[in-house]
């Protein structure tokens, strides 16, 4: 007789994420709720039912050659005596984690420096004038960059110094920076920006770049298998390509795009899913590059598109940003951010998004699935970033038919709103805010049009009330309550009076928050800080842009160092920088520059050093003797906000301004009236 077959075990059902414990946005929290009801995954769920790999977070698992992978876990109870592991071919765990390191800092320093060169080279078609599309929207910016590149402004003629022709100008900058990712001799001409002992001490290193794109190739050479195998030596290059990244392909992706698309200054918009319009066409934009959106924002506002969005039952066409190409357009368009890193699905989830158009970086490919569930179309737009997923459009834009392909994307998306299901639902989530703090319009409010410096800033460091500066950046990260951390870390350091620079997703986070108003100055800021923004009438969270707007902070920093009164060097400042919510390869990159630039960074979750203890301990103390910085470490926020603020506190005790700041301190009226 045939044995009787048991019954198949029932599946066991997956395990979802908690919508309230993923987020503390409340409209990410109904999404991720919607999402579960309608059996559709995000990246919330995928966290909690994929845990991260346990040797690769404490980043000593080497897959550099087929004899491994090796992994090296680091012992429970840590090593004592002599660290013996090694792998296959004898690498120790500092070599398998240094590598590991600078291919991060590889990987996150081609990301923005392709970004940048993908914009010189517009902005080059533009100096040729084989485009229409994009033209030198910033004279004076141009006239700024210009000598940094070698290319001179004037001209002596006669005995007479004249102005040089502005398309010569234009052609020669243009040619001087795209030559600045392959030259074949000198330095990365943008070094000598930074502060003079900052710029020594990396000559006296031997760590100033060579050219973008070598810094890079370097590091894959080296860090392939039986290369180098000194982790001081490896991170020796990670430092020589993350320069290259923050003072050249990311400083030259900023100033370009100033320069075709206008260098920000203050402007109001709104921020959260909630700026989605049920009755108008919404439009997503979401990457990186402005040289897609800014076309896209061109087309959003042409009348003739608006009547043909009204002729398909719309009231209008609603733009809005996710990840850096939110900060883009919010920073120079006053375009909305329609939300963070970890709200590119949610978006979608609504059911009111027309068209996703993307670029690069950043793109989970779970939103071509997301859209498949929805009548959004998807837009992939970059040679270099498509999906292969059959739903999702590729329209490639190219420079010198930007218009049409941004019109067509349009008209994409205004013929799909009519293909929307009845299942609308857009959270009623939303905040205002004010953004586009460029180093120059932080000069205007901050130094004053008279003294047309940094000085006024300085000056209210000085005498206490403003504490200290920092810059807060960075991602979002599933393993993390979205933008908890965030918003924690800012408001402990504005409730002690330090001001915060903030770019890329943290800039979004603090925009949803409410951060970014002058208003929100005396609801969350110490007595001192709430002061100064009130009499200037600015945010205590100054927004600066994207993240290769990074490049800002540090010249707004070198800004500081030459207005004076707060030593001679960045490392000298009352200055931290934090990313609490880190995800990406850029993070590293960011960090590691921002670091060797002279600046305490603190990373929030983990870093992918952790199982090389002696390569980690480098990382702070061997790094902060030869540049000023150094890297750190604290997942809890208060405590992470806590460490920059001490720093902060050593530096103004070693300039002596310590005691200016205790009077402040003292001002009970000032903290009552805050309390009250
Ligand atoms: O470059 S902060 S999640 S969007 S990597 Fe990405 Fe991180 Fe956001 Fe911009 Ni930056």
């Amino acid at each position: 007789m045939a044995e009787k077959k048991k019954p198949a075990a029932k599946a066991k059902a997956p395990k979802l994420a908690d919508p309230v414990a993923s987020s503390i946005d409340k409209g990410t929290q109904e999404m991720i709720a919607r999402a579960q009801k309608l059996g559709i995954d995000t990246v919330f769920d995928r966290a909690a039912q994929m845990k991260p790999c346990n040797i690769g977070i404490q980043g000593i698992c080497c897959k550099n050659c087929a004899m491994g992978p090796c992994r090296l876990p680091l012992p429970k109870g840590g090593i004592e005596g002599k660290d013996t592991r090694k792998g296959l071919c004898g690498a120790t765990a500092n070599t398998i984690a240094a590598r590991n390191f600078i291919r991060m800092i590889a990987g996150g320093a081609a990301a923005h420096s392709d970004h940048g060169r993908c914009v010189a080279e517009v902005f080059l078609s533009a100096a040729r004038k084989e485009t229409d599309a994009y033209k030198i929207k910033d004279v004076n910016k141009l006239l700024q960059i210009a000598p940094f590149l070698g290319v001179e402004t004037t001209v002596e003629e006669d005995g007479e110094v004249k102005d040089r022709d502005i398309d010569e100008i234009a052609l020669e900058t243009a040619e001087a920076a795209v030559n600045e990712w392959g030259k074949a001799e000198g330095e990365l001409l943008f070094a000598k920006r930074a502060p003079a002992p900052l710029y020594e001490k990396w000559k006296k290193t031997g760590v100033i770049p060579r050219n973008i794109d070598r810094e890079i190739v370097e590091i894959m050479h080296r860090t392939h298998m039986g290369v180098d195998q000194d982790y001081k030596n490896l991170i020796k290059q990670g430092t020589r390509a993350s320069i290259a990244d923050g003072w050249g392909g990311s400083m030259l992706a900023t100033d370009l795009q100033d320069v075709l698309f206008g260098t920000p200054y203050p402007l109001q918009a709104e921020a959260n899913l909630g700026v989605m319009k049920e009755d108008h066409v919404n439009i997503i934009v979401h990457g990186h590059e402005p040289v897609l959106s800014e076309m896209i924002v061109a087309m959003a506002q042409k009348p003739e598109l608006i009547e043909y969005a009204k002729s398909k039952g719309a009231k209008g066409i609603q733009l809005g940003g996710i990840c850096c190409t939110a900060n883009e357009i919010f920073q120079r368009h006053g375009v909305p951010q329609a939300g963070t890193y970890l709200q590119q699905e949610m978006a979608i989830i609504t059911g009111a998004c027309d068209a996703m158009v993307v670029d690069i970086q950043c793109i989970f490919q779970n939103v071509a699935n997301v859209a498949e569930c929805f009548h959004t179309k998807l837009i992939t737009t970059h040679p270099i970033a498509k999906m292969e997923q059959d739903s999702v459009i590729h329209i490639e834009f190219d420079e010198h038919h930007a218009l049409e392909d941004a019109e067509k994307i349009v008209r994409i998306a205004i013929d799909n709103f009519e293909n929307r299901g009845a299942d609308v639902m857009i959270p009623q989530y939303k905040a205002s805010s004010i953004g586009g703090f460029s180093v120059e319009s932080v000069q205007y409010h901050l130094g004053g049009t008279f003294r047309g410096t940094y000085y006024t800033l300085n000056d209210n460091i000085i005498n206490g009330r403003i504490r200290g500066i920092a810059g807060v950046v960075g991602c979002n990260n599933a393993r993390t309550r979205h933008n908890e951390a965030h918003i924690q870390v800012v408001k402990e350091l504005i409730k002690n009076d330090v001001i915060v620079l903030t770019t890329g997703c943290n800039g979004i986070a603090c925009a949803m928050e409410g951060l970014l108003t002058p208003e929100s100055a005396a609801v969350h800021c110490g007595p001192g800080l709430a002061e100064v923004c009130e009499t200037v009438g600015i945010p205590p969270v100054l927004h600066c842009g994207s993240c290769v707007d990074n490049s800002r902070l540090l010249l707004a920093a070198t800004e500081v160092v030459k207005a004076g009164g707060l030593g001679n060097d960045i490392c000298d400042l009352p200055l931290a920088g934090s990313a609490p919510e880190w995800m990406s390869e850029k993070a590293i990159s960011i960090g590691h520059y921002f670091v060797v630039s002279g600046v305490y960074t603190v990373f929030g979750l983990h870093l992918p050093t952790s199982g090389a203890p002696v390569f980690h301990d480098y990382l702070s103390k061997a790094v902060e003797k030869l540049y000023g910085g150094m890297w750190d470490l604290e997942a809890d926020p208060i405590k992470h906000a806590q460490m920059m603020i001490a720093h902060i506190d050593k530096k103004r005790q070693a300039l002596g301004i310590d005691k200016a700041r205790e009077r402040v301190l003292m001002d009970m009226a000032d903290r009552q009236a805050l309390e009250g």
